[in-house]
């Protein structure tokens, strides 16, 4: 009978609620359904997995909101980048997790922790945000620069942060999106790289058949992936306008660049798992 839980948080005036509306994505939930009415405003984010908790007794935090994480000082780190205040830095707790408290932009206390050991019956198989000693390839579009500049830029900054060194960072820049594919596969099949991140920018007004090319674009590093099985973040934004790329390469909506890096870091280290788990 109940189909979704949620947790509801109204701010008391727009701009708060504008911030953690944007932190809120900076930080990977998926956006979800959202409204704008005459008199307010809504937005909802999805998690893999969420539920009600209730407490009671000593040792709980003093938030509105808990989070999961399997990387949770990683996590710290990106809610430092995205302009949350850490109020208590990660730290390991008598119940056998690791956690920090942080104030997110527009107000909102939250924590997150990770088991030290997963729970019984809970261990999947998961990549961890970690990306010290392993190679990363980045293929840039120069093809609207002003947006790809900045998605690249949101690309290093997550590669750094999760402890990527400079000389493991291979980039190397193609005409347009279109070309994006092949380089990254020739990357990929250099066996150089642990995975690749690609960046562009197809804006509907500007390009010619972009339904088409969208689609070549995805298919053709979708297909490299699967067939070099060197993993391959999409950080191509495709939009109908420039004011909506903006909004992704930095603004509004985060930095897909950043997250697409972060998704590449993931996915190579589930693909170490995965082979040792063999
Ligand atoms: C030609 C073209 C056009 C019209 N629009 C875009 C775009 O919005 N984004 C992008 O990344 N590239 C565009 N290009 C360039 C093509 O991707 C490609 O580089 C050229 O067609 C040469 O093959």
């Amino acid at each position: 009978m109940i189909k979704s839980i949620h947790h509801l948080i109204v701010p008391q005036r727009e701009a708060e609620f504008d911030a953690l509306r944007r932190f809120l994505a900076s930080i990977g939930l998926s956006p979800g359904e959202n409204w704008a009415g005459a008199h307010n405003r809504g937005a909802k984010f999805e998690a893999p997995a969420a539920g009600v908790e209730v407490g009671f007794g000593e040792g709980f935090p003093e938030v509105s909101l808990v989070m999961e994480s399997d990387a949770v000082d990683e996590l710290c780190g990106l809610f430092e980048h995205n302009g949350a205040r850490i109020l208590s830095p990660p730290a390991d707790q008598p119940w056998g997790a690791r956690m920090f408290i942080a104030l997110a932009p527009g107000g909102l206390r939250m924590a997150a922790f990770q088991y030290l050991k997963p729970p019984a019956g809970r261990n999947a198989l998961e990549g961890g945000l970690r990306a010290s000693g392993r190679r990363f390839g980045i293929v840039v579009a120069r093809f609207n620069q002003f947006i790809t500049e900045r998605l690249l830029a949101g690309a290093l900054d997550a590669l750094r942060r999760t402890g990527a060194s400079e000389a493991d960072i291979e980039l190397v820049r193609v005409p347009g999106s279109f070309e994006l594919p092949l380089a990254a596969r020739l990357l990929a099949q250099s066996g150089r790289c642990h995975a690749i991140i690609c960046l562009g920018c197809l804006l509907r007004g500007e390009t010619a058949h972009y339904d088409v090319i969208v689609q070549e674009v995805t298919r053709g590093i979708g297909q490299s992936a699967q067939e070099t099985g060197i993993p391959h973040a999409f950080g191509v934004l495709t939009c109908d306008t420039l004011e909506q790329a903006v909004d992704r390469a930095g603004l509004k909506m985060g930095n897909k660049g950043f997250e697409a890096a972060l998704a590449a870091v993931e996915m190579s280290d589930l693909a170490t798992r995965m082979a040792e788990a063999r």
